[in-house]
């Protein structure tokens, strides 16, 4: 049976097209930068905004229409399967991502679970060798049942801290039978209320002992994905642990993990942290750990996370630039994190979402290597940073000055001429940039 019945197959047709079921800016094979557009992007579809949403909020009951709803929880969760294989081939999408809530019914126990996931991925694994589309990263939701509600790898109760063991257990073995690239944590009920009652120091030991439990796992069962940490400053918990990129390059630090994990961001977290998609992933770049990101788009004037499809093709550009000086976002990949708002209820928006999110993503594409061709920003830093290339500046960063030679050759000084920055100017060239 096919679920998106008046939806063909997505192709490039280029940006003066009138058919919505079109990619108007993302040509897969078109060679930018001497790769495939596809290469670059590795776009991923997110299993749980598309399959498993219904479009209701804190006011409203669900509005999406959906139809693959079965006879059982088991029947849903296979024609799931289905559709979203249905998409992604339609998409010509090369990837996915899930957690292990959103493929398989949680049954009435831990074991239940597992089977249930069990029978899922054979299903999942036979849809991807047939049709070759390919697991970006898995994790799992240790957030949303009642027993995470004190955290998991973070919590209070071993128990807790058990299952929550026993479940990443279970990813593993997941992304090592669907041949997964990355492993994400992303830490919903990791952190806290209030201090209190909190000891966040022996909560963050917690972690970093689990994190060292998973590298000895993936390591005994050959099978070593790139693990990532997804960090998010606030929603659930008020005081997230890995609440930006630098909170959690300085944990990963601390714990000496940094040679096993990498940091997946989402441009949505960046917002609530107070950043920009392209600081957060600057930082990671600056410590040599950017892992792979989540593409979506919050709104400014709401204080959550919307998790919007991404349209804006500013923020694009200077994303994509980050992953063009990066050398690539390669083994992870450009993931849409996002879902269709309450009011964008049609099946088909589904799709159309995911068409504006990847033409979003290949116009910043385009764009960013235009400015790499032309040294845009190379030209703006070298001028900017200029009276550290000859002279005294040129002596500092080779280490040769100190305190007191420094004030030796202040004392000699009458006046400094500092240069303007011209930002508005930048801005302005910038935009002549956006394709
Ligand atoms: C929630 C997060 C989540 C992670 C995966 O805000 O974005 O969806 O990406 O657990
Ligand atoms: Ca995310
Ligand atoms: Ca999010």
């Amino acid at each position: 049976m096919n679920y998106f019945e008046s939806v063909p197959k997505i192709k490039y047709e280029g940006k003066d097209t009138d058919n919505k079921y079109a990619f108007r800016h993302y040509n897969p094979e078109e060679i930018i930068l001497g790769k495939p557009m596809k290469d670059h992007l590795r776009f991923a579809v997110a299993f749980w905004h598309t399959m498993t949403e219904d479009g209701s909020d804190p006011f409203g009951d669900g509005t999406y229409q959906r139809n693959w709803e079965g006879n059982s929880p088991m029947d849903t969760a296979k024609n799931r399967v289905d559709a979203f294989f249905e998409i992604l081939e339609k998409l010509d999408a090369e990837y996915f991502c899930f957690h292990d809530v959103d493929i398989a019914p949680q049954g009435d126990s831990l074991k239940e679970f597992f089977e249930n996931i069990d029978v899922i991925t054979d299903y999942i694994k036979e849809k991807m060798d047939k049709t070759g589309i390919k697991l970006l990263w898995n994790t799992a939701n240790m957030f949303t049942h009642p027993r995470f509600v004190n955290g998991a790898a973070t919590t209070n109760n071993a128990d807790v801290y058990s299952i929550a063991a026993a479940q990443v257990k279970k990813g593993l073995d997941v992304s090592k039978k669907l041949n997964g690239e990355n492993y994400v944590f992303w830490g919903g009920r990791e952190g806290y209320e209030n201090l209190l009652n909190t000891d966040m120091n022996f909560e963050l030991d917690n972690l970093a002992r689990f994190y060292r439990m998973v590298i000895d796992y993936a390591k005994s069962i050959d099978h070593q994905p790139q693990f990532l940490i997804e960090p998010k400053p606030k929603e659930p918990t008020k005081h997230q642990y890995d609440y930006d990129a630098a909170t959690a390059m300085a944990f990963i630090q601390k714990y000496e993990l940094e040679n096993d994990f990498k940091l997946n961001l989402e441009a949505n977290h960046a917002i609530l942290a107070g950043h920009t998609f392209e600081h957060e992933i600057n930082v990671a770049r600056n410590y040599d750990s950017l892992g792979s990101l989540d593409a979506n788009q919050g709104d400014l004037l709401l204080g959550w996370d919307t998790d919007e499809f991404p349209t804006d093709i500013y923020t694009a550009t200077l994303a994509m630039y980050e992953v063009l000086e990066n050398d690539g976002i390669a083994p992870g990949g450009i993931n849409f994190d996002a879902k269709v708002r309450r009011t964008s209820f049609e099946m088909e928006d589904l799709v159309l979402a995911h068409i504006a999110g990847m033409d979003t993503y290949a116009r910043g594409l385009r764009s960013a290597a235009k400015m790499k061709n032309d040294k845009f920003f190379e030209q703006i830093i070298e001028d900017r940073y200029a009276s550290f290339s000859a002279g005294i500046g040129k002596q500092i960063i080779e280490n040769k000055e100190d305190l007191e030679s420094l004030t030796k050759y202040a004392l000699s000084l009458n006046e400094v001429e500092n240069k303007s920055g011209h930002i508005e100017h930048i801005k302005s060239l910038m935009n002549d940039y956006l394709v």
